[in-house]
């Protein structure tokens, strides 16, 4: 309504590099788009680095910055704690975020291991505070309306999931030794950066995955100590060598509770390949395929279309009915990358104002963990192993 102040929600973030410009970015044109109840508000932004956060803080349209994230998390202007740090910090911020009764939304994957995420979802349960995990991917236009398409029935019976997240910046030898490719900062390496994305896909379009094999390597067992930056695009700056503690590739089996059959690539080495998401999904009545190279677009084939014109078509999701897309532009006017966390921001405010629980959130985090370190312990073992929950 006209004239009617929207209720402010004041956001903490902890973190400021690319995850931290996504999120900036989001909370800022949020507003612009959807008529969300809650106004988000950059209230403050924190980081070690006193001259980085403070020209973060400058570029990104924050309030004002910390340099230390409890000193953020003690403050009474902050309602929501956002973490875009590296993943051995998310349990521990986390932790400290619910206790302090903050409503909190960290970047994937939620934590180290199974024990810490758990750690995680006890905390957020126990102080009543509303969470969510950064699956971005979930909130494509195209992937909205692919689990709408499936859950009206329109493929049937689900026989086959294929998911691939295929990437190369580490391809070259030279490529540094970055946070992410130490298994004590990042957990695992393409496993939990890029599948971990994946199985979330998965898990949201088909369900619950009841059994995995998988087998993983590390093709570049050592390289030149780098900047301690996540940068796709970092340098190496030293002859030291440094070992790479995580895997390179990881690929596994499943089968789903609902008898699908399940196949997974996660590669940090697909030359050509820069950020290639990509699923397909066939059931008994037709299939379904998207790739986020080409994020607007999904490919479906029903068996029902007529003779002589079947094949896989190509359903451009920019029309009014496909979700999100109508806050934007006419139909056919492209929407990208940035805009999947504006629809998350939004739905997590949503739960916050509304007082329900949005998805992703801490509980689909721990699955999602139980998967990762299940992947592991079946490429050690060679053998398959049941998912508990
Ligand atoms: C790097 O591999 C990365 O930025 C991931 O960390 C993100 O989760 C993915 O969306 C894009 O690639």
């Amino acid at each position: 309504m006209v004239g009617v102040k929207k209720k402010e929600i004041r956001i903490g973030m902890v973190g400021y590099q690319f995850m931290g410009k996504a999120h900036s970015h989001a909370y800022r044109d949020l507003p612009f788009y959807f008529d969300n109840p809650l106004k988000p508000v950059l209230k403050a932004i924190s980081g070690r680095n006193e001259e980085a956060v403070k020209e973060a803080q400058k570029k990104m349209g924050w309030e004002s910055y910390e340099t230390d994230w409890r000193a953020l998390i003690k403050r009474d202007d902050i309602d929501v704690i956002d973490i875009v740090t590296p993943n051995h910090t998310h349990a521990e911020i986390a932790i400290a975020a619910a206790e302090a009764g903050k409503h909190i939304i960290t970047e994937k994957p939620l934590a180290l291991n199974v024990e810490d995420a758990k750690r995680m979802l006890t905390a957020v349960r126990k102080n009543g505070v509303k969470h969510m995990i950064c699956h971005n991917y979930r909130f494509v236009p195209a992937v909205q309306y692919a689990k709408q398409l499936i859950d009206e029935g329109r493929l049937g019976k689900i026989y086959h999931y294929r998911g691939s997240y295929l990437q190369d910046f580490i391809i070259d030898p030279n490529f540094p030794l970055i946070w992410r490719l130490q298994k004590e900062i990042s957990g695992s390496g393409a496993l939990g950066d890029i599948g971990a994305h994946s199985i979330d896909l998965a898990r949201f379009l088909i369900g619950e995955f009841k059994e995995i094999v998988s087998t993983m390597d590390t093709f570049i067992k050592e390289r030149p100590i780098g900047e301690m930056t996540g940068g796709l695009s970092a340098k190496g700056n030293s002859e030291e060598m440094g070992e790479v503690t995580v895997d390179d590739a990881t690929s596994f089996l499943a089968r789903f509770e609902n008898g699908a059959l399940g196949n997974f690539e996660a590669t940090r080495f697909a030359a050509g390949n820069r950020n290639k998401n990509k699923f397909e999904i066939n059931g008994e009545k037709g299939s379904i395929r998207w790739d986020m190279e080409n994020m607007n677009n999904l490919e479906v084939y029903f068996t029902d279309d007529e003779e002589g014109v079947q094949g896989f078509r190509m359903i451009n999701c920019t029309e009014e009915v496909h979700p999100y897309v109508g806050a934007y532009w006419p139909a056919g006017h492209i929407i990208g990358y940035e805009h999947t966390f504006i629809h998350l921001m939004d739905e997590f405010l949503r739960g916050i104002a509304g007082d329900y629980q949005p998805s992703p959130n801490f509980e689909d985090g721990v699955k999602n963990q139980i998967l990762l370190e299940a992947i592991e312990q079946s490429a050690k073992d060679k053998k398959w192993i049941e998912i508990g929950s």
